[in-house]
């Protein structure tokens, strides 16, 4: 039986919001505001990303375009959409991005009881070669009296009220949990309305996958545990090898891990002990989905979601993924 020719009743992802608005007597109609204000930054930064190579936003920040306009390079415009967006819904007291050094205090006149964390454009170092990437962000409530200031934001992943990213990959999607044991759900842009739709309803990560994800380019700097675990999926003493499959952008390696399993690893390593992806605005948010999908998310020493922040910009080591996946490697690490 063919589905409706024109879907009059969709599910977008604002009217979903606002269903699960209604579900928590509380509410006050703050999150939904702030979540449809980072919808409306994604829908302006998958536009910008997918016209990028026309509108000469390729490159590097400074040009001037035919008209004699500056020219903002992609990650900056999408860092200043996130701001305006954020600011503008005056819901948020505190922002903290991956482009900005210090964190960013919304003036008085603006504010609301929530800190947002936010990488406006992961992995724009492979726009220009027209590889995914996405947004990501991680949504606390302010828990202290007075003046907002960057001890707000140091707050463990176990304490997001909200996490999310969004994937300008072949096609855009969002993918959002609202809180522990809330799930995660997945919305498919549909540019013919401009709105996302509900496609991917309580998504759950397979309990074991078939695919490890990681940059071998640094394997001679490996901890022995890792490079015993890499070389046991490529030459298993018995059963089938795993696939290899690295994007280098989190979030296209992250939703692949979540859609069809395994495990994606961005570990320590000698030159990088901390390893590279920043615990805030990539591991927190990314591991708060994970978990929430049914996935396990670890520094290789304890749970992502546990490390108490010290500094707004810290890397965390990450391993992520299949429960059964990550288990294993964990059980090679210690
Ligand atoms: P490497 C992109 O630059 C990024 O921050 C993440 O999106 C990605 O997972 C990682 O870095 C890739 O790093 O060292 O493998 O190129």
């Amino acid at each position: 039986q063919q589905g409706p020719a024109f879907d009059v009743n969709a599910m977008t992802l604002t009217r979903w919001v606002l269903a699960q608005q209604r579900t928590a007597p509380s509410a006050t109609g703050d999150l939904t505001q702030l979540l449809n204000s980072i919808q409306t930054a994604v829908k302006a930064i998958q536009s910008a990303v997918r016209k990028a190579g026309i509108a000469k936003l390729h490159g590097i920040s400074g040009e001037m375009n035919v008209q004699g306009e500056e020219v903002k390079k992609l990650d900056v415009l999408s860092n200043d959409l996130f701001i305006n967006m954020l600011k503008s819904s005056f819901t948020t007291c505190l922002l903290v991005s991956e482009e900005n050094p210090q964190v960013i205090q919304v003036e008085t006149e603006r504010r609301g009881k929530y800190i947002v964390c936010f990488d406006p454009l992961d992995g724009s170092s492979n726009i220009d070669c027209l590889v995914s990437v996405g947004s990501i962000f991680a949504i606390y409530k302010k828990q202290s009296e007075g003046e907002p200031s960057v001890s707000d934001a140091l707050k463990p992943g176990r304490e997001l009220v909200a996490a999310g990213y969004a994937l300008y990959g072949s096609a855009t999607m969002m993918v959002l949990s609202l809180g522990r044991g809330k799930g995660v759900n997945g919305f498919m842009y549909d540019p013919s309305i401009g709105e996302f739709i509900l496609t991917d309803p309580n998504m759950r990560i397979p309990e074991k996958g078939k695919i490890y994800s990681i940059n071998e380019g640094y394997a001679a700097e490996w901890e022995a545990g890792l490079a015993r675990y890499v070389e046991e999926k490529k030459r298993p003493a018995s059963g089938k090898a795993y696939g290899a499959r690295y994007v280098g952008s989190m979030v296209a390696d992250v939703h692949r891990t979540i859609k069809y399993g395994g495990i994606f690893m961005y570990p320590a390593t000698k030159s990088a002990p901390n390893g590279k992806l920043r615990l805030l605005y990539e591991c927190n948010p990314m591991s708060f989905i994970v978990t929430e999908a049914g996935g396990v998310a670890s520094t290789g020493k304890e749970p992502v979601l546990d490390v108490i922040p010290t500094s707004i910009h810290q890397r965390v080591p990450c391993v992520l993924g299949s429960k059964q996946d990550v288990e294993e490697l964990l059980k090679c690490l210690n």
